[in-house]
């Protein structure tokens, strides 16, 4: 089944939007198989956003991310992937549609409450950055069977 790594980020943990993030993905019928509260060291941050390495916002944006503790997370779902980027809306909240979390929650791009992986390869990159394979866990939903 697909996974990708999604993460409230420290403003949405500092605007206590965790719970109705997960609530969202949940009710979705997406599953859960890991999360963690943590703080991201320069580091990580550097690793995980080396994309943006040239971009003038680089600096501002692992600023940010390491300002404060985020809750980092991996969900399993079929086209997960996409799916979930649909439901965080576009990057910038000032064009983000309502009904999606930075629509609902967010004002501008730099306080954009939520990062979700964007491709199949970056799922990967991302769960391995974040996660152990012990902090996964491999585990069937009854329920399932009345969302597939
Ligand atoms: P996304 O988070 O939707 O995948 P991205 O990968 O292009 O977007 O950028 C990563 C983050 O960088 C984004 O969530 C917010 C910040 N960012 C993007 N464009 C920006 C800009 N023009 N000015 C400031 N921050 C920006
Ligand atoms: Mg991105």
């Amino acid at each position: 089944m697909e996974k990708t790594f999604l993460m409230v980020k420290p403003d949405g943990v500092q605007r206590q939007l965790v719970g109705e993030i997960i609530s969202r993905f949940e009710r979705k019928g997406f599953q859960l198989v890991g999360g963690k509260l943590m703080n991201v060291s320069s580091e990580l941050a550097g690793e995980h956003y080396a994309e943006h390495k040239e971009r003038p916002f680089f600096n501002d944006l692992v600023e940010f991310i390491t300002s404060g503790p985020v809750f980092a997370m991996v969900w399993q779902g079929e086209n997960v992937i996409s799916t979930s980027r649909k439901m965080m809306g576009v990057t910038n909240p000032k064009e983000a549609t309502p009904g999606t979390i930075r629509g609902d929650f967010g004002l501008t791009v730099r306080k954009n409450i939520i990062h979700g992986s964007d491709s199949p390869e970056s799922a990967v990159r991302e769960i391995g950055l974040f996660f152990s394979e012990q902090e996964l866990q491999d585990y069937s939903k009854l329920i399932n069977r009345w969302i597939y």
